[in-house]
C-alpha cells in the first residue's frame, strides 16, 4: 500500500490562550512537559505513585518483547480500591460520587461510602455465582448506576468485563460472549429511551439462547416492563444483590492482570477485542482526568456524557474520575427528551462545571440553535472537552462561545479505544489552543506524523499519526489473537505504532486529526481529507452537519460527494448546493470542490457518534447499503434514501 503525503490544505490562524486566572489555578503547568520529556519512565512512575499499591512494582517498564509490554511489574493493586475504599478511607466518604439522573427525571445521589457498599455486595453476588479472577463477563444495560457498580465489582474480584453498548443486536452480544467465552451477563428489563422503555432482556436471551458458556444472567429492574420473558439462568439483581453483605474483603491483582475487554470494529468483519490491563490503565486514566480536564475533586461537578458501552464511558466516566475522588453527572438519556434544553436543564440543575462529550453533540445542538442553550444559567461551565471525531473549527467556536460563554478552555482529546486513555491534546491552563486542532501530545507521551517511509514529515507537512514510545495505558492485545495484534498495529513501520488517524502538522508543530486514512480521498492524484472538507462546508452559515466521502470517478480516480444536513429553517433553496460548492472551492481551493452535494435529513453515525463513511459511499456510488449493524439508528438510510428520491 503506497500513499503520498496528505495535502495540508487548509489554515487557521485563530489562538485561543488560556487566561491569566485559569493558568493560575491550573493543576498541569508546562513544566510537566519539561518533567516528562527529561525521564518519560520516571514520569509515569511518579503518577503510577498516586495510586494506592498494595505492592510496589519491581520494573516501571519492561519493553524487551516488544510490541507486548509490561508496565509496573511485580506491583499488585485493585482497582475499586482505588476507585472507592481508599477515598472512604481518607473521609471522603459522604461525597457524592454519581448523581444520577433517569430519563424520566428520576434521581438519586450516590455518595463514595454507599458505592463501595454496592459493589461490595455485587463483588460477593459474583462470587456466590461462582465468577472467579479471570472469569469473563458481559455487561449490556444502559447508562444506570448498575452499570458502573457492575464493572467496579468485576474489577473487584479480577474478572474481566466486557461492556457491549445496549444499542446492540442480540447478534452483536452474541458473538462477543462467545469471542470471551464470558459466564455471566449482567442485563436489566430495559432502559427508557425518547421517553419510552426500551427493552433490552429480549436481545438477550436471544444471545444467550445461542451463547453455551453462559451459566447466568443478573437482571437488574430498571423499567418495571411487565412482558420480559424469565429463563431457568436469570437472576433478579436486587434479589441477590441485595441480600448481600456489604463489606467485602478485596484481594490485590498484578498490574497486568486484565481489566477489560471492549470491542471495537476493524476493517474486516470480525471486531476486535481490545485488551487492557489494570496498574498502566487506571495510571493514565487517572493521571489524564486530573490534567487535561483541570479536576478539583472537593468543587467540580463533572460530566461526560459518553454510554459506557464506548472506551470514553470506561476511562471518563467510570475509572478515572472514581480513581480521583471525583463527583460526577451521569445521565440516562437522550439530548431531546423531554425537549432540546435537556442537557443544559442538567448543567444548571447541578452545576456542572467540566464537560466532555463529542462534536457530533455539538453540531446536533448548532442545528437546534442557540437560542435553546440560552435559556439556561451554565456560568458554572470552566472546561469544555471534546472527543470521538475531529471537531470542525466551526463547531469549537460555536461550543466555545455558546456553551462556554467565550470563558472556558476547550480541550479537543485524541485517544482510541485502543490507547486506553487521552494521548494528544491541550492541558486547558497551559496551552494557546486552535479551533479545530488537538495540539501536541500530552506529557509522557511520543507521537508523531510521518510519511510512507516513516519519515517525519516536519512542520506543514502531513501524512499518518504515530506512537513512537509504549505508553501505560496502551492496549495489550487483541483478546485471543496475538497476531492480529502485531499485524493491525505494529506491522507497517517497524517500532512505530500506526493509529490509522490521518494527521498533518501545521507551522508550528500542532497535530490536526484528519480522520481514519481510509476516510482519505485522492482526487486528482491529490489526497484530500474528508475532514477539511467538512469542516469547510459546516464553516458556511446555513450548513449544520456535513460527510464527505470519495466516490469512484472515471476522470479524476475519486470525485468528493457530501453529504449535508441544513440548519432548522433553512429553505434548500436552489442556490444552496451551488453556493455550497463555491464556498468550499473558495476555503481549500478548487481541487476540493465536491463533485456533488446532496442535501439530507440525517447522517448515518455508530454509537459514538462517528458517521459511517463507508455507508455514503455505498450510496454515493449507487450500491446496496452494506452492513448496518452497528449504526445507533438503523432507520437513518432509510430516511437518506427517501430524501433523495423525493430529490434533495
Ligand atoms: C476515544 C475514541 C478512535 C478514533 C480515532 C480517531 C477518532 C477520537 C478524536 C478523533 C480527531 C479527536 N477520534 N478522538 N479524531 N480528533 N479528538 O473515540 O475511541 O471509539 O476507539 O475511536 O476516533 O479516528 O482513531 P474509539
Amino acid at each position: 500500500m503506497s500513499h503520498d503525503a496528505i495535502e495540508n490544505l487548509s489554515h487557521e490562524d485563530r489562538a485561543f490562550p488560556p487566561s491569566a486566572e485559569f493558568a493560575a489555578q491550573a493543576n498541569a503547568t508546562a513544566d510537566l512537559y519539561a518533567e516528562a520529556s527529561a525521564d518519560r519512565v520516571a514520569f509515569w512512575e511518579k503518577q503510577a505513585a498516586t495510586l494506592e499499591w498494595e505492592t510496589p512494582w519491581t520494573t516501571a517498564l519492561d519493553w524487551s518483547d516488544a510490541p507486548f509490554v509490561k508496565w509496573f511489574d511485580g506491583g499488585k493493586l485493585n482497582v475499586a480500591v482505588n476507585c472507592l475504599d481508599r477515598h472512604v478511607a481518607a473521609g471522603r466518604g459522604d461525597k457524592v460520587a454519581y448523581h444520577f439522573e433517569g430519563e424520566p427525571g428520576d434521581t438519586r445521589d450516590i455518595t463514595y461510602a454507599e458505592l463501595l457498599a454496592e459493589v461490595s455486595q455485587a463483588a460477593n453476588a459474583l462470587e456466590s455465582l461462582g465468577v472467579k479472577a479471570g472469569d469473563r463477563v458481559a455487561i449490556y444495560l444502559p447508562m444506570i448506576p448498575e452499570a458502573a457498580v457492575a464493572m467496579l465489582a468485576c474489577a473487584r474480584i479480577g474478572a474481566v468485563h466486557s461492556v457491549v453498548f445496549g444499542g446492540f443486536s442480540a447478534e452483536a452480544l452474541r458473538s462477543r460472549i462467545e469471542d470471551a467465552e464470558a459466564v455471566l451477563v449482567i442485563t436489566c428489563d430495559g432502559g427508557n429511551r425518547r421517553g419510552k422503555p426500551m427493552a433490552l432482556k429480549p436481545a438477550v436471551d436471544e444471545a444467550v439462547a445461542a451463547s453455551p458458556s453462559i451459566k447466568s444472567v443478573l437482571v437488574v429492574k430498571r423499567t418495571g416492563q411487565d412482558d420480559i420473558e424469565w429463563t431457568d439462568k436469570d437472576i433478579w439483581w436486587h434479589d441477590l444483590v441485595g441480600s448481600q453483605s456489604t463489606t467485602h474483603e478485596a484481594t490485590a491483582f498484578d498490574a497486568e492482570h486484565p481489566l477489560f475487554i471492549l470491542y471495537t470494529s476493524g476493517t474486516t468483519g470480525k471486531p476486535k477485542g481490545i485488551l487492557h490491563t489494570t496498574g498502566g490503565y487506571l495510571t493514565q486514566a487517572s493521571y489524564t482526568h486530573k490534567n487535561v480536564f483541570d479536576l478539583k475533586a472537593d468543587t467540580d461537578v463533572y460530566w461526560c456524557t459518553a454510554d459506557i458501552g464506548w472506551v470514553t464511558g470506561h476511562s471518563y466516566v467510570v475509572y478515572g474520575p472514581l480513581a480521583n475522588g471525583a463527583t460526577s453527572l451521569m445521565y440516562e438519556g437522550t439530548p431531546d427528551t423531554p425537549h432540546n434544553g435537556r442537557w443544559w436543564e442538567l448543567v444548571e440543575k447541578y452545576r456542572v462545571s467540566i464537560l466532555y462529550t463529542a462534536p457530533t453533540a455539538i453540531r446536533t445542538f448548532m442545528k437546534w440553535g442557540e437560542d435553546i442553550p440560552a435559556g439556561f444559567d451554565m456560568t458554572s461551565l470552566r472546561v469544555l472537552g471534546s472527543v470521538g471525531e475531529p471537531i470542525n473549527p466551526e463547531a469549537w467556536m460555536w461550543y466555545r462561545r455558546v456553551i462556554g460563554g467565550d470563558r472556558c478552555p476547550i480541550v479537543d482529546t485524541w485517544w482510541q479505544t485502543e490507547t486506553g486513555a487521552i494521548m494528544i491534546s491541550p492541558l486547558p491552563g497551559v496551552t494557546a489552543t486552535k479551533p479545530g486542532s488537538a495540539m501536541t501530545a500530552i506529557p509522557g507521551i511520543n507521537a508523531e506524523v510521518v510519511d510512507d517511509e516513516a519519515h517525519p514529515v516536519g512542520n506543514g507537512g502531513g501524512g499518518y499519526l504515530v506512537l513512537t514510545e509504549p505508553w501505560p495505558s496502551m492496549l495489550r492485545g487483541i483478546w485471543g489473537d496475538n497476531d492480529r495484534y502485531v499485524e493491525t498495529y505494529w506491522s507497517r513501520w517497524k517500532g512505530l505504532y500506526f493509529a490509522g488517524d490521518g494527521a498533518k502538522l501545521d507551522e508550528d508543530g500542532a497535530i490536526w486529526l484528519l480522520g481514519r486514512v481510509d476516510d482519505v480521498m485522492n482526487v486528482s492524484g491529490h489526497r484530500i481529507s474528508t475532514t477539511e472538507v467538512e469542516s469547510a462546508l459546516v464553516s458556511h452559515p446555513v450548513v449544520a452537519e456535513a460527510a464527505v466521502v470519495g466516490a469512484t470517478d472515471e476522470t479524476t480516480g475519486q470525485g468528493i460527494v457530501a453529504f449535508v444536513i441544513l440548519r432548522e429553517g433553512v429553505d434548500p433553496g436552489d442556490h444552496v448546493v451551488a453556493d455550497l460548492r463555491n464556498h468550499v472551492a473558495h476555503e481549500i481551493g478548487p481541487i476540493a470542490k465536491p463533485r456533488q452535494i446532496l442535501v439530507v435529513p440525517e447522517l448515518p453515525k455508530t454509537r459514538s457518534g462517528k458517521i459511517m463513511r463507508r455507508l455514503l459511499r455505498d450510496v454515493a456510488e449507487g450500491r446496496a447499503t452494506g452492513d448496518t449493524t452497528t449504526l445507533a439508528d438503523a432507520s437513518v438510510m432509510n430516511l437518506i434514501g427517501e430524501g433523495l428520491a423525493s430529490g434533495a
